[in-house]
């Protein structure tokens, strides 16, 4: 098998492009000294978080001049996200750090106004090249496909400024700002969008660059594009894990966290089994789901770090799932059985270096936003948040919420942020608010949902898993009021979860909130509907979803 040299300097989920590779047929070996640089001939330079971090990584470990001679001597070099990013002049996130300056551009963050910043998601890569409708592709990257952004900071694209220095550019829209997603010249090829997430079209990319299929081909998308870019409706499944009742890890689904069987009595009712992780989470791809969830839903119970079944999932999964997965439960310090305190951040790591791109923190949120508000708003920089965003970005730390209802007569009958609702209570109480739960809704706290959502965007969570106690396994649909507050609330995207029943729920919450992604559970995992009927019906309804690449 050809070899493939890949760098791994600095934190994030190397896995990945490496499962990618080598699905693609060729074999890594792995960059340990700026010396293997020197021999490497295709060489791949990854890269997720802060640009300042990663560019001063690589200066530290006396990689930047090895690269750079690499680049000059015209062998191919490939860079993904931050490993784009480092090849222009700077970025606005570290100004003082330099980048390679191959490209005299800066990179600038997006405007958070009327969008969610960080920009995560699926959206196009458009070769700005074009002879009357026919587009110039370059490595594999196609007009009418999607591809896997999550970033904060980008290069603004403007019409020509990259092409007349002989690029070859191909731009995406967010909002009303053009970006750039990908660019090529003679050895170079470099994506601002994580091909190795990216499904079929990311790992076509990959191959194109590896089979040094550079130029040029020219494609007219196969329809016409509605929508000239921009973020596709992210449709998620969602896998809650635990053991079942002979110790086996199962996928279950619980009715407002209830995930034994109805019948029998309390302590003979079995745990729902609804199927094998790995699995399912394979299925959910090739049905077309643009991001996969693991929740391990007993994990406040045991330490992750022993839970080896639980890494094996991950590891076997990402070696055949190719889009993000995030796993979440138990990221929290712990204290190990033989007494050795092991920080969130090493736990996080444990889950990275086995596949996952983003780890999902629940209770330890709450807990961290109480203390947030106990010190008048301040934040230490010691949380499981703020250590994890801080070593991988804000973009792989996702924050799980449970809440459920409590009722009130009057906003003025509780201090929290309330809502009127549609929906009153058997009481006929028609104001609401969200009380945050901690220990899958076992422990109520008084902190509201919206409180939470600040603290924790302050302390630097890039995305909002926003369950529904209330809602959770009914098949009744999202509560769109909940969707609709917490979004009035949040900066970072939000991802709409619980109640999901049928195609026409996905419609309701894309149409009647602004919510940026949305997931299901049940009714996938029982067979009901597939991940491929949902989009092809929120497709057939107008909406921009990302359509299944064979
Ligand atoms: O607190 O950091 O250890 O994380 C524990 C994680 O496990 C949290 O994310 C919490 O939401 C989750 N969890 C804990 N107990 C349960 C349970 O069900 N007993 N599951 C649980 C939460 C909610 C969704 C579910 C949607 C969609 N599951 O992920 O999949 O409600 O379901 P539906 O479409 O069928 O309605 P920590």
């Amino acid at each position: 098998m050809p070899v493939v040299h890949l760098l791994d300097y600095v934190a994030g989920n190397v896995r990945s492009l490496a499962n990618a590779i080598q699905k693609v047929g060729y074999q890594v070996e792995w960059i340990k000294s700026p010396d293997d640089i020197r021999n490497s001939e295709v060489l791949i330079l990854p890269g997720v978080g802060h640009f300042g971090h990663c560019v001063s990584q690589l200066s530290e470990g006396g990689y930047l001049e090895p690269i750079r001679h690499h680049i000059e001597s015209g062998k191919p070099f490939m860079g993904i996200c931050v490993g784009l990013q480092a090849l222009f002049s700077g970025s606005d996130e570290d100004p003082n750090i330099p980048g390679l300056g191959l490209l005299q551009l800066r990179l600038q963050k997006f405007s958070n106004k009327g969008k969610s910043v960080p920009h995560i998601g699926w959206n196009s890569a458009k070769p700005t090249s074009q002879i009357g409708s026919a587009y110039e592709c370059f490595y594999g990257v196609r007009p009418d496909s999607k591809y896997y952004y999550v970033h904060s900071y980008s290069v603004p694209y403007i019409p020509g400024t990259l092409e007349k220095e002989g690029w070859s550019v191909a731009a995406a829209t967010y909002g009303e700002e053009m970006f750039v997603g990908a660019i090529a010249r003679g050895n170079i090829f470099a994506t601002q969008f994580h091909p190795e997430k990216s499904g079929r079209a990311g790992l076509h990319t990959i191959h194109a660059f590896l089979n040094s299929q550079m130029l040029r081909v020219f494609e007219t998308p196969s329809q016409v594009c509605r929508d000239c870019g921009g973020l596709t409706k992210r449709i998620i499944a969602c896998l809650d894990v635990r053991a079942n009742d002979h110790g086996d890890l199962v996928v279950t689904k619980g009715d407002q966290y209830d995930v034994r069987e109805k019948n029998g009595v309390d302590a003979s009712r079995k745990v729902r089994n609804l199927g094998k992780p790995v699995e399912l989470a394979k299925r959910y791809y090739e049905q077309g789901a643009d991001e996969i969830v693991f929740l391990n839903i007993t994990s406040f119970r045991d330490c992750p770090l022993k839970d080896v079944p639980m890494l094996e999932i991950l590891r076997r999964t990402s070696e055949t799932v190719f889009v993000p997965l995030t796993i979440g439960g138990g990221i929290r310090d712990l204290i190990d059985k033989d007494g050795t305190p092991i920080s969130a951040l090493e736990v996080a790591t444990v889950y990275f270096k086995s596949g996952a791109d983003k780890i999902s923190i629940g209770s330890d949120a709450v807990t961290a936003a109480e203390q947030y508000y106990e010190a008048g708003e301040k934040v230490f920089g010691t949380t499981a948040i703020e250590t994890i965003s801080n070593a991988y970005g804000n973009q792989a730390v996702v924050v799980s919420v449970d809440p459920k209802r409590i009722y009130v007569n009057a906003p003025d009958d509780t201090t929290h942020h309330t809502i009127k609702t549609a929906y009153p209570n058997a009481e006929g109480q028609s104001h609401c608010w969200y009380q945050c739960t901690i220990k899958g809704g076992r422990e109520s706290r008084d902190l509201d949902v919206r409180q939470l959502v600040k603290a924790v965007e302050a302390m630097g969570a890039g995305e909002i898993l926003l369950n529904c106690i209330d809602k959770d396994g009914s098949g009744s649909g999202f509560d769109l009021e909940l969707i609709n507050d917490v979004k009035a609330a949040a900066n970072i995207p939000v991802i709409a979860s619980s109640g999901a029943g049928k195609p026409l729920h996905f419609e309701e919450v894309f149409e009647k909130t602004p919510t940026d992604a949305a997931l299901g559970a049940g009714m996938f995992h029982r067979g009901e509907y597939t991940v491929q009927e949902v989009k092809e019906y929120l497709g057939g309804k107008g909406f921009f979803i990302r359509k299944f690449e064979a």
